[in-house]
């Protein structure tokens, strides 16, 4: 069974079985998502210690939550987004000392939220040392994040009734299974055109207990601060960046996710922890860079954006980090998405004046993407990207094996032969062909037919190299090819591989799973002229090598012809021809031995021969010897 046809079944299923909620509003739909989220939340003791799926981060949920009509909040025991969760149960608080943070804490033995202990007061100051780590680790992000980066502050909640004063709020409460940590956004600010929101951060009291992490609880601390205390600066330049539509009733942040992992990166480079992503990525390139989901928690489908970080690690280590920060900047100039629809373009379009637009960015990124793992270029490409892992030649769905990397080492390949495969993209999903050269003579001839019409953004780029060999050049088409193309690669005869990769560059399009065919000729050369080639200009008719006591005519055509030879004598008797049929971009060869139409050998001298094909003449001078 396929993927599309599981899909197909359990909708067909759920239409027979649930006929009273065909009408199921999508605000069940979207409580029913992020459901388990709020239920972890709501009882952490229980799932404490149980294997529960990761959840990165907890914003998405309560953005999706904060979305909801009030009688789902309440379901979910969040009716109230400005009273905060914890503050009656936390009870102290310590200020850092940059004086950025208000970090609320719980000491006391009884309190489900006591701090780790084990850290000790050894400054004996009364502050337990676990609590200045947290002030000092989010001291240092507010000076990365703001004072090196140059990202703006956070909206200041001091101004707020919710606030608290105008430090940023982060509570440490009791673990909640696998989930790193949360950003809590309260309710949107609008000021003009812009829709801004205060929030206040949520951590842990223990790391140790997050997967990979028992002996480096403070490097989980490091990346959730990174990447928390990112969503509240991104609440300051578009609160509304997921919303998707003007109810900001459907959210998507897979934008804000992808960046707040590439800021973990940039922060804390040698914790790594989006290496835990990878894998709910990097096989599914052929889904959009857009897709995001919630539930269930675990599935790729939740962890996809997080694994998607590589894509701002791209901009950031291609174009300079400061991509990002414009990209924020205009995300910030429309309220709701307008990432990929158009601040991506315009951040292109300002750091390298112009040069590169999305299309040519979004095809040199799959280029990054295929060069991981056991294909890493050393010093190109992702700077990490010997440590990810790879774009799949197969895939496994349901027990069975499919090629997701299309692999051809015979041809020509017919357009109706490449139509079935269960892995075509999305829009910004990525598909890619390997074409193996060995069986291939000196050009691919590759045609491409994107089947739903000429509506659909099509790019293709296409790229050669010695598989054999990492440290040889990679050849890159610097034409970028779109939908019914027909284009040539050539002088491949050092590269092992050539790869093409379709995607679909339209922001607009939102369509999955579209279909294209592709062809590869036949012949593997195509003429671009007719050619004559001779040789050797001197037969010895003693000699025991036919080649040397033989003339040999090549001719190479560029349409189905008719090739002509002729001998003549020095006194213009013709004594020889041979008349021959050549197909388009084949050749034919032509052979004179040095006799006459009777077969009887030619006396010493020099012989004319003339050579045509079609208009095409040659005539060249030929000394035989006896
Ligand atoms: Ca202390
Ligand atoms: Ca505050
Ligand atoms: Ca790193
Ligand atoms: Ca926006």
């Amino acid at each position: 069974m396929t993927f599309r046809s599981i899909v197909l079944a359990a909708a067909l299923l759920a239409a027979v079985l649930l006929p009273a909620v065909c009408f199921a509003d999508e605000m069940a739909d979207a409580y029913q998502s992020i459901k388990p989220f709020f239920d972890r939340l709501n009882n952490p003791s229980v799932s404490a210690g149980d294997s529960l799926p990761i959840i990165k981060c907890g914003t998405p949920y309560i953005l999706q939550a904060m979305a909801l009509p009030l009688q789902y909040r309440r379901a979910l025991g969040f009716a109230d987004s400005v009273s905060r969760w914890y503050a009656k149960d936390i009870p102290k608080y310590f200020d850092s000392p940059a004086g950025h943070f208000r970090i609320h804490y719980a000491d006391s033995a009884g309190s489900d939220h006591q701090i780790d202990t084990s850290y000790g007061d050894h400054n004996a100051n009364g502050v337990p040392d676990y609590v200045e780590i947290v002030a000092r680790i989010a001291d240092s992000v507010w000076a990365h994040h703001i004072d090196q980066l140059g990202f703006h502050e956070p909206l200041n909640d001091g101004d707020y009734y919710w606030g608290q004063g105008p430090l940023y709020d982060i509570y440490l409460t009791a673990p909640i299974a696998n989930l790193y940590g949360a950003t809590w956004p309260e309710p949107f600010i609008t000021n003009g055109s812009r829709i801004r929101a205060t929030s206040w951060m949520q951590l842990f009291t223990h790391y140790e207990q997050l997967t990979g992490y028992r002996y480096r609880p403070i490097e989980a601390l490091q990346v959730t601060i990174a990447h928390e205390f990112f969503h509240a600066i991104q609440f300051w330049y578009d609160a509304s960046e997921a919303c998707t539509d003007a109810n900001c009733s459907k959210l998507n942040p897979y934008w804000m996710e992808m960046s707040a992992v590439w800021m973990e990166e940039e922060t804390y480079d040698n914790v790594n922890d989006y290496y835990g992503y990878l894998s709910s990525y990097f096989p599914y390139v052929h889904h959009s860079l857009r897709t995001f989901s919630t539930s269930p928690p675990g599935d790729w489908s939740t962890l996809y954006c997080y694994g998607a970080g590589v894509f701002p690690m791209y901009l950031s280590q291609r174009f300079g980090k400061e991509i990002i920060k414009k990209a924020w900047e205009y995300c910030g100039e429309v309220s709701g998405s307008n990432f990929l629809e158009s601040a991506i373009q315009a951040a292109l379009t300002d750091v390298t004046n112009g040069q590169v637009d999305l299309p040519h960015a979004w095809t040199e990124y799959s280029r990054w993407l295929y060069f991981t793992g056991t294909r890493t270029r050393p010093g190109q490409f992702f700077e990490e990207a010997a440590n990810y892992p790879m774009v799949p030649t197969e895939f496994e769905l349901a027990g069975d094996m499919y090629p997701y990397i299309r692999v051809y080492s015979s041809y020509p390949i017919k357009p109706n032969e490449t139509g079935a495969y269960t892995f075509f993209p999305d829009g910004f999903g990525i598909n890619y062909l390997d074409f193996k050269t060995t069986s291939l003579d000196s050009v691919l001839t590759f045609g491409f037919d994107g089947t739903s019409g000429n509506l659909f953004d099509w790019r293709l780029s296409v790229m050669a190299f010695d598989q054999n060999h990492l440290t040889t050049p990679i050849w890159v088409d610097n034409e970028l090819h779109a939908d019914k193309d027909t284009f040539e690669v050539k002088n491949f005869h050092s590269y092992s591989d050539i790869v093409v990769m379709p995607t679909l560059v339209n922001p607009a399009l939102k369509l999955l799973n579209n279909q294209y065919r592709f062809s590869v000729d036949d012949t593997s050369i195509v003429f671009k002229e007719n050619r004559i080639v001779y040789g050797p200009s001197k037969i010895m008719l003693s000699d025991p090598q036919e080649s040397n006591r033989s003339l040999l005519v090549t001719v190479r055509a560029i349409e189905n012809s008719t090739v002509q030879m002729k001998v003549y004598t020095a006194a213009a008797e013709r004594i020889f021809s041979v008349q021959k049929d050549v197909v388009k971009n084949d050749e034919v060869p032509l052979r004179w031995s040095g006799k006459n139409e009777h077969g009887e050998e030619v006396s010493s001298g020099v012989y004319i021969v003339q050579v045509r094909i079609n208009n095409d003449d040659k005539m060249f001078k030929v000394l035989v010897i006896r």
